[in-house]
């Protein structure tokens, strides 16, 4: 019998971390710089407004209350503070300025004075490749498309990286851009309401001893000639074995 597959229970059994998610660390109020959502020459300074989860609600200063837009917070739209004068670069109204053009020096000073800056987040331009290899995933199987399995980062060279699919020895594994869209941090599926495989064949038989009696798991998979001669020495050497022991098959 097979028992329905639980990410938290694997990563505890294998040792295993999966990839940090971006934080927010931006509040309400935060001023910052965004490039105007209705004249993408410019630079203006944003309020935000709001927040969920790691979506920022923005308003331009001097603009009206209709014009809000929503940015990831590692989005290349918005900077901190004080980017746009370090690379000789003006800060402008945003289209639609409330006032005169003319108070724009003045409203800007008022604006920025005392107001609580937003952090500076993760740079997405240029990518950068925040993976290591022993990182748990969730990636496509590119044989398969449809199914969508548990890996882990084999290699991270420069901005590829490389996905092996757990259990199933090499046969599915490929190199991807660490921003490739066949790859999601653990939870996806969950969050997203996707079917999640769970790792192949080979990764693991769970012994567990309950009072006398011994009881071996074994993925449905498994159950081959070579792993029920295995399983029925594992069950043989029962004994002598120590509690709560597992074991890593090694059969094909
Ligand atoms: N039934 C197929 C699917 C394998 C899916 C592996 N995914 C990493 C097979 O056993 O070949």
């Amino acid at each position: 019998s097979t028992e329905p597959f639980s990410w938290e229970e694997y990563l505890k059994e294998t040792s295993s971390v999966s990839r940090v998610p971006i934080t927010n660390d931006f509040k309400a109020g935060m001023k910052l710089e965004a490039k105007d959502p209705r004249n993408s020459h410019s630079v203006c300074i944003a309020t935000v407004m709001g927040m969920t989860g790691t979506r920022l609600r923005l308003r331009l200063d001097g603009s009206d209350n209709t014009n809000d837009f929503w940015r990831l917070v590692d989005s290349s739209d918005i900077k901190p503070i004080g980017t746009c004068e370090r690379t000789g670069d003006m800060l402008q109204p945003p289209l639609g300025f409330r006032m005169n053009a003319s108070s724009w020096p003045m409203f800007l000073l008022r604006t920025l004075s005392g107001a609580e800056m937003a952090p500076a987040s993760e740079p997405s331009s240029p990518l950068r490749n925040h993976f290591q290899p022993g990182m748990k995933l969730e990636a496509v199987d590119r044989k398969n498309p449809y199914l969508i399995c548990p890996a882990t980062v084999g290699q991270v060279r420069g901005q590829e990286i490389f996905v092996m699919f757990d259990g199933w020895r090499g046969a599915f594994d490929y190199w991807c851009p660490c921003d490739s869209r066949d790859i999601f941090p653990v939870g996806w599926c969950s969050l997203t309401q996707h079917s999640l495989q769970a790792p192949g064949n080979f990764s693991k038989l769970k012994v567990v001893l309950k009072s006398e009696m011994l009881i071996i798991t074994l993925p449905s998979a498994l159950l081959g000639p070579v792993s029920s001669s295995c399983a029925s020495s594992l069950a043989t050497r029962r004994s002598s074995s120590a509690t709560g022991a597992s074991f890593s098959s090694s059969s094909a």
